[in-house]
């Protein structure tokens, strides 16, 4: 892993995080300047980038937690919606190199726009 990647010291406990979830292979952790109560990143524990450079299984296993997650995460804020979204590459707006999918709860008439928040 490198150094300074922010994530694999939240992973590794040397940065403190608000966990919602964590097992083997993922970790789940409340965002530092939500955009929404609630927002949540949802990353792989092992170091990878990007999408592309992530091993099929730890992507399903990721998948598999936004799946779970999002409708709880919903509940627990009482959120209508949310969005569930990849800043996937620098260009695409992603600023911190360790794969994470975003958890955004929506609210009705909330009038944001969290994914082009999101990509910078
Ligand atoms: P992005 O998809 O790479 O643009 O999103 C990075 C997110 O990581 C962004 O929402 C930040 O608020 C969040 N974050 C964090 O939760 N804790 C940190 O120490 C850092 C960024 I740096």
């Amino acid at each position: 892993m490198p150094e300074d990647c922010i994530f694999c010291q939240i992973v590794d406990g040397e940065i403190p995080s608000r966990s919602v979830y964590e097992d083997d292979q993922v970790m789940a952790f409340l965002d530092a300047n939500p955009l929404a109560p609630g927002h949540t990143l949802v990353i792989p524990k092992e170091h990878h980038e990007t999408l592309g450079d992530l091993p099929e299984d730890a992507g399903s296993r990721v998948f598999e937690t936004l799946h779970r997650l999002a409708p709880e995460i919903e509940a627990a804020v009482d959120a209508d919606a949310s969005n569930v979204a990849f800043n996937n590459g620098e260009a695409a707006g992603q600023e911190v190199p360790h794969v994470h999918g975003h958890v955004i709860p929506r609210f009705e008439g909330d009038g944001g726009a969290p994914i082009h928040a999101i990509a910078g």
